[in-house]
């Protein structure tokens, strides 16, 4: 039965589909599949599987992608609501757009592809001041800062990802905290993480989900 539902959903999702979507998973909860097998059998796959898809052609599948990422956030905090044992949370990504930035869309699609991972994000907005990043991640004891900037001054300005770099080394605090960086300008130039001091960076919402819970599982060693 998990097996049709797998791909019912899926085919929901990729037809960005929210109603139907949300109505299979509902339908397998009433028939008896566990809130706990919906995340990590069905929700967590789905997410998977569409980073294939979408890596082909970003803008191309940039509704699909939005709205995958929503529905999998929906589904997940339904369904954790109702988990016997509260899942354990991965860690807490503290996530923002760079000062100056008022872009948020994308921020917002990789703030629901980490929370269907499991992971806690504590999002500051937008426009936010370097200190801020690091207070928080102390705060929260996160260890990731993510970054998000959409145009090329703010990811490169002194006030952004460099600055809170700087931060960091001043505090001390570099082996606890990594930033990860994302936004139009890094897919404009691949290489521009490492000139910004970032530890990483990711294209998409759903591979931003896979290189921070892969950092978290890394620094957890
Ligand atoms: C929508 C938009 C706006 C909207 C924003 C609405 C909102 N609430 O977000 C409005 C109209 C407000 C706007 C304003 C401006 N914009 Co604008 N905007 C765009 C546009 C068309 C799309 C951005 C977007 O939402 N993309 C969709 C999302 C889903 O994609 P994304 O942000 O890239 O996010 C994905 C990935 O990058 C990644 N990601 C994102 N963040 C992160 C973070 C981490 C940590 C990780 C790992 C991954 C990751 O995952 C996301 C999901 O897949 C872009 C053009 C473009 N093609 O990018 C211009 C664009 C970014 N804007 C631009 C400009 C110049 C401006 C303005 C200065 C215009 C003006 N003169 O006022 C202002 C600046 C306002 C400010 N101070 O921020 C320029 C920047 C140019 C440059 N070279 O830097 C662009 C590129 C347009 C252009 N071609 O000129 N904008």
């Amino acid at each position: 039965m998990l097996t049709e539902i797998i791909a019912a959903y899926n085919e929901a999702v990729f037809d960005t589909d929210r109603d139907s979507a949300l109505e299979i998973i509902h339908c397998a909860l009433e028939s008896g599949v566990s809130p706990e097998d919906i995340v990590f059998q069905v929700v967590i796959p789905a997410m998977e599987l569409m980073i294939k898809s979408i890596s082909e052609d970003f803008d191309a599948n940039l509704a699909q992608h939005f709205m995958a990422s929503q529905i999998a956030s929906q589904v997940t905090e339904e369904m954790v609501a109702k988990f016997k044992k509260s899942p354990e949370i991965i860690g807490t990504v503290i996530l923002g757009t760079s000062h100056g930035d008022m872009h948020t869309l994308g921020k917002r699609i990789v703030s629901g592809c980490l929370r269907s991972l499991m992971i806690d994000v504590v999002d500051l907005g937008v426009n936010v001041a370097p200190e801020k990043f690091v207070d928080e991640a102390v705060a929260h004891n996160a260890p990731v800062i993510a970054i998000s900037s959409m145009m090329m001054h703010t990811a490169r300005s002194d006030l952004g990802c460099i600055k809170v770099r700087e931060i960091l080394k001043e505090r001390n605090l570099e082996a606890k905290i990594k930033i990860v960086v994302g936004g139009a300008p890094y897919r404009w130039d691949p290489n521009l993480y490492k000139i910004v001091q970032a530890d990483a960076w990711a294209e998409d919402g759903i591979t931003a989900g896979k290189v921070i819970k892969d950092l978290i599982m890394e620094m957890k060693k």
